[in-house]
């Protein structure tokens, strides 16, 4: 017990001068999102196929990412996997991490290994300390649930379990708030005045707020005045195909779901909060809308080796771009304006960054699964466009295209 009290100790050490380092770097407003989470010790018990070399690797940047404490470390050769061509070992790992951290832990290493089983033991709970804590506070019991119960009155009623839906999604919405001013804390000294302009405005005319999520079409009316972009709605993930097409047209495919409320901070897939705070705000800038708008006119109908590589460029571009400002590096990339942590990391000390070049960041290997190891700068949007064009000219391709706003269409001219 004693050295379990000296590891909580130690934790809330840590947490607590993190949380000071964080304050210090803020103007006068408060932080709302807390990271005193609580807790857990994770057993994992996976399989990594030897054939996949990068696995091992990528587990443990896993853990690397959520910055899980590893207690325990031991692996011998499967004995499960039936196919003599298979060979793997299994691991056994056993690590302290934030309780919150643990569901998208688990879920990031069943992307990489087989057989995944974990056990859990929280050590201590996390609990509201000042009211707008209670934001957290929104795990339902399902237990009386006219939705999910048989023996509710109201379990054959369709039409009123449809307005307990509506109502209850109304108290889900109410905790927008925690991720909204939590990155807009951050924006006055992380994002590049391109963004921070946009954002205002879409604050005073677009009901951008804590406890609003705006609608679609009000936002897409404002970016059509300011640029000629325009958001048309999208069910999920498209192909990259698909979805740099669309910016040939200067039409930005924008999903409207929210997150799930138990990971509040994070999203594996674009949602509205990504869109919104990352993408909306940007397009708004006509530098910005033209680079994108070329983007998707250098992929129509480019091989499908041209459009990994231009959707390696968009990766470290429209989602993860670095620019200077007045002598400071500031973010511009979607990915990074809507994800707290990794827009502090991003300008911290720790990732490597390079000078943008469209010829290296077109084939850079680049991670989904935590932080960028490596960044590019831009000197400025101006400039990525010109670099950007000298690269298109150098993509072989039959035939040119041109966009005819008048008709917003496509014309399609035969190389000579
Ligand atoms: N689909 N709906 C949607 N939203 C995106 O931001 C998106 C996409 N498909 C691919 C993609 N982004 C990028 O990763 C590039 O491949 C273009
Ligand atoms: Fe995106």
């Amino acid at each position: 017990v004693g050295r379990r009290q000296s590891l909580i100790e130690d934790a809330r050490k840590e947490r607590e001068a993190a949380a000071a380092a964080a304050e210090a770097a803020e103007s006068s407003e408060q932080i709302v999102f807390e990271e005193d989470d609580g807790k857990a010790l994770l057993n994992l018990f996976f399989t990594l196929r030897s054939s996949k070399t990068s696995a091992l690797s990528r587990t443990l940047k896993v853990f690397e990412t959520f910055e899980a404490k590893i207690h325990h470390l031991e692996t011998r050769p499967c004995r499960k996997l039936k196919d003599s061509s298979l060979e793997g070992l299994e691991y056994f790992v056993r690590c302290e991490v934030h309780l919150s951290d643990v569901s998208t832990l688990i879920s990031s290493i069943k992307r990489n290994a087989e057989d995944v089983k974990t056990t859990k033991e929280v050590k201590f709970h996390w609990f509201p300390k000042r009211i707008a804590d209670l934001d957290r506070c929104h795990h339902l019991v399902t237990k009386f649930d006219p939705d999910l119960d048989q023996d509710h009155p109201g379990y054959t009623d369709p039409a009123y379990r449809q307005r307990r839906k509506m109502i209850g999604d109304i108290a889900f919405r109410f905790r927008q708030r925690e991720v909204y001013s939590t990155l807009r804390n951050l924006y006055t000294t992380h994002a590049c005045s391109e963004y921070l302009e946009a954002f205002h405005l879409l604050e005073r005319h677009c009901g951008y707020s804590a406890d609003n999520i705006p609608q679609l079409e009000d936002v897409s009316r404002f970016l059509k005045e300011r640029t000629g972009f325009q958001l048309r709605p999208v069910a999920g993930l498209l192909s990259a195909r698909d979805f740099l097409a669309s910016l040939a047209f200067r039409v930005f495919q924008c999903t409207q779901y929210i997150r799930h409320s138990s990971s509040p901070m994070h999203s594996p897939e674009p949602d509205c909060v990504h869109e919104l705070l990352g993408h909306v705000p940007m397009l708004a800038d006509r530098t910005f809308a033209q680079f994108s708008q070329n983007l998707g006119l250098a992929s129509l109908g480019a091989s499908d080796e041209d459009i990994e590589k231009l959707s390696t460029l968009y990766w470290f571009t429209v989602e993860y771009g670095l620019c200077k400002q007045n002598g400071e590096v500031k973010a511009y990339g979607a990915g990074l304006l809507s994800s707290y942590g990794e827009l502090v990391y991003s300008l911290s000390d720790e990732p490597e960054t390079r000078e943008f070049d469209p010829e290296a960041a077109a084939v850079q290997p680049y991670q989904d699964q935590t932080y960028q190891p490596v960044y590019f700068v831009s000197e400025s949007f101006l400039n990525a466009k010109e670099q950007f064009r000298t690269y298109v000219a150098g993509i072989k391709r039959p035939f040119s295209v041109r966009y005819d706003p008048y008709t917003s269409s496509i014309e399609v001219l035969d190389n000579p």
